[in-house]
């Protein structure tokens, strides 16, 4: 059976869980804190990052896009891909934005658990410029309900709600669903389907000796 290593809050491993489950593939949910040394997530992952999914005697595969892409291959069914290349193109993309967003935000919580007087505010505001950014071009493109690309669910779908509802446990200040409430209505629409209720993001402590 496979195995994911997986964070409580991320919206990585998230998008990965909730592919697992619209596929129906089994597998052993193992939850770790990365920033954590203890956790020893190098040894599956050079970049030392989660999501991870191990795969019996096989090398382990990594970074969320990619084992979205590996779970496509090897499980077509259900796709979580629309049909026709162009759209195929359109939700990756979306996908693209999603992560380029929650990247950002992680680089932007880690710095702030520097003592304030350490911290770099024009590095804080660069991300935060790249979060607004991001949630910008999502809101402009997104419909309210229904899937964002082509007919069925698929992987913009995941990653969109993943992000929307990370930022909301994770950013407060930036009252997400008030500015952006397309986006706040997308993922409520989604918010009853299964494998997004039964993979719902929680915080986790970090170290103080991340940074
Ligand atoms: N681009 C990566 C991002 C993964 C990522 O940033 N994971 C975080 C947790 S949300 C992590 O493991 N960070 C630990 C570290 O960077 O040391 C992906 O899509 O899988």
């Amino acid at each position: 059976m496979f195995k994911l290593i997986s964070a409580a809050p991320s919206p990585f491993a998230r998008k990965v869980r909730v592919a697992l489950l619209e596929k129906s593939i089994p597998f052993e949910l193992i939850t770790v804190n990365p920033w954590n040394s203890a956790a020893k997530v190098q040894i599956h992952n050079p970049l030392g990052k989660i999501p991870i999914l191990i795969i019996d005697g096989q090398k382990p595969i990594y970074e969320s896009s990619y084992i979205l892409e590996w779970l496509e291959a090897k499980f077509p069914k259900p796709s979580l891909l629309p049909v026709g290349k162009e759209e195929t193109l359109e939700a990756k993309y979306l996908q693209v934005i999603c992560d380029g967003i929650c990247e950002a935000f992680v680089l932007l919580f880690i710095e702030r658990m520097r003592e304030k007087n350490k911290r770099s505010t024009s590095w804080e505001g660069r991300q935060f410029h790249k979060i607004e950014g991001g949630l910008t071009e999502l809101e402009t493109i997104i419909p309210e309900s229904g899937f964002c690309v082509g007919a069925s669910f698929t992987i913009a779908d995941i990653a969109i709600v993943a992000t929307v509802e990370y930022l909301s446990m994770r950013f407060e200040e930036l009252r997400i669903r008030e500015k952006f409430p397309r986006l706040a209505s997308f993922s409520d629409f989604h918010g009853d389907r299964p494998s997004f209720k039964n993979t719902i993001p929680t915080p986790q402590q970090l170290n103080a000796n991340v940074v």
